[in-house]
């Protein structure tokens, strides 16, 4: 069985405590290695070690440490088959998609924040002929970063690039379900020479090792993406100490198909939508709104296409659909599709386990892409976020309806909307309430951009400047000459 160890100074080293959580391959239902226990002590000693490279790092200057992330990104990309292996194997993710989508942006996010460590964001602003303010931007201080499962080093590294590049040291500790590529990480961090200390990964669980992180009273702010409860757990326990906190939670997000949308493009994307990394991604468009007059054209497709996509072998090059993260999550969407039954939902396609697996995928954890039609905006299951190769589909008549539908849940991540008339598409997406909204495409990212939620979709933004401020302070120097 392969050990994951922890990344703490500069040194790979087991818990303290000899403690392991086992670590499962989702595509077979079996452990394949184990990963730290960490707890307090454990996350203590990777504060330690950040607080001693705390000031070399900031003093080194935004050229260096864009140096250093350039370089951490070469050494990533120069792995990058090996890291899709182990994204594939320990989320379950079609290793097609690992290849195309979770690593190469974790280069790109190294890359994208190396480039911005070179900005000086100082800002000067004079008072008539009585005082010079300068505006600096100083690092915040150690930054906690935690992140999920659904894209493992994608999302820790979209984190851990802002924090680096603004001068903080961090203390990070991945999903406990998919520690593989942050562990993998780690190392390669020591390979191509990153100070000791400037980079920590911690392994465990949420409730120990998570909970350590955000309560410590050293560390100054927690970026956070996970479910909304854990997002307000968090929040409960950082208030006290005034961290900073950047929360990217969960969605129930409106894919809108309008009368004039190009109906092969809207379709092509809402499969997208619906059903990549099999439904597990914060964007996906979970509830598709069809215009009345093209409803039962359009769901019939959605259901034909969803029907046919290859589920199986994540290591397969042509798998389409791979196995969900765990047999807990696999169990909460089957609870959740029997609730949609129980609730009047009528299920299209889908809604059960798939019969056809290879052999070594019988004890895996799949679902098969599921389309439920017939359920009203307040039923729970267009409320709650599933998290899974589900979808719900509804129908409006007129634009304002589906305005208030698209807005009637918790959430506010995003929105996709499929029109030829901008007109509409500007004035709709200006009234859904949600930090992003795609016209005639989905999860095109732009890493200049700001991204999250309102509601219960978080707090905060990240990407681009606003990441940078989130992990810097300014401060404000008033001169009179
Ligand atoms: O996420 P958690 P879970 C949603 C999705 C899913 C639900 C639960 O609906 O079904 O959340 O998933 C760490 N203090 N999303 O339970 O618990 C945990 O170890 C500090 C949406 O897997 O939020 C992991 O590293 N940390 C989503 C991270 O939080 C804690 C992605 C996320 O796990 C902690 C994933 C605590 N008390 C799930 N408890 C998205 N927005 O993309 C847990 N953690």
């Amino acid at each position: 069985m392969d050990s994951i160890l922890n990344t703490i100074g500069g040194r790979q080293i087991a818990p303290h405590s000899e403690k392991w959580l086992p670590n499962i391959e989702p595509a077979t239902g079996q452990p394949y290695g184990k990963l730290p226990e960490s707890d307090v002590t454990d996350v203590d000693a990777a504060v330690q070690a950040a607080s001693a490279a705390r000031d070399a790092w900031a003093e080194l200057g935004g050229q260096e440490r864009g140096a250093h992330l350039h370089a951490l990104a070469d050494a990533v990309e120069a792995r990058s088959e090996e890291l899709a292996r182990l994204e594939s194997i320990d989320n379950g993710k079609p290793i097609a998609l690992a290849r195309t989508i979770d690593i190469p942006r974790a280069v790109q996010n190294l890359r994208f924040f190396a480039d911005a460590a070179h900005t000086d964001r100082s800002e000067i602003l004079r008072t008539g002929e009585q005082a010079i303010n300068t505006v600096i931007r100083q690092p915040v201080g150690i930054a906690g970063v935690i992140s999920p499962w659904n894209l493992p080093l994608y999302l820790l590294t979209w984190k851990i690039a802002p924090a680096l590049a603004a001068g903080n040291p961090v203390v990070a500790k991945p999903s406990e379900l998919t520690p593989a590529t942050a562990a993998r990480l780690g190392e390669i961090s020591i390979e191509c020479g990153l100070p000791p200390g400037v980079l920590n990964i911690v392994h465990g669980s949420g409730g120990i090792a998570g909970e350590a992180i955000v309560a410590h009273p050293d560390v100054s702010a927690i970026s956070f993406t996970g479910g909304t409860e854990t997002g307000a757990r968090i929040s409960a326990t950082a208030a006290p100490h005034f961290k900073k906190v950047s929360l990217e939670l969960g969605g129930k997000n409106p894919n809108i198909i309008f009368d004039d949308a190009d109906l092969d493009a809207a379709l092509a994307g809402s499969i997208r939508s619906s059903f990549a990394n099999q439904g597990q991604i914060c964007l996906c468009g979970s509830r598709v709104l069809v215009h009345a007059s093209r409803y039962e054209a359009f769901v019939d497709s959605l259901v034909d296409q969803a029907s046919k996509l290859r589920i199986g072998d994540p290591l397969d090059d042509k798998t389409q659909q791979g196995a969900l993260v765990s047999a807990a999550h696999r169990d909460k969407i089957m609870a959740s599709v029997e609730h949609a039954r129980d609730e009047g939902g009528e299920v299209l396609c889908g809604g059960g386990v798939p019969d056809d697996l290879p052999d070594r995928c019988q004890d895996g954890f799949y679902y098969r892409p599921t389309v439920i039609a017939g359920l009203p905006m307040d039923a729970a299951t267009n409320q709650q976020e599933i998290f899974g190769p589900v979808v719900t589909v509804s129908m409006f008549e007129d634009d304002d309806e589906v305005i208030e539908m698209a807005n009637a849940t918790r959430y506010g991540l995003s929105a996709s909307i499929w029109t030829r008339d901008a007109v509409r598409a500007r004035r709709v997406a200006e009234c859904i309430e949600a930090g992003t909204v795609w016209v005639n495409c989905w999860l095109l990212r732009d890493l200049r951009v700001p991204f999250g939620g309102v509601k219960h979709s978080g707090v905060g933004r990240e990407g681009g400047e606003e990441a940078m401020r989130f992990f810097t302070e300014p401060k404000t120097i008033c001169e009179v000459p």
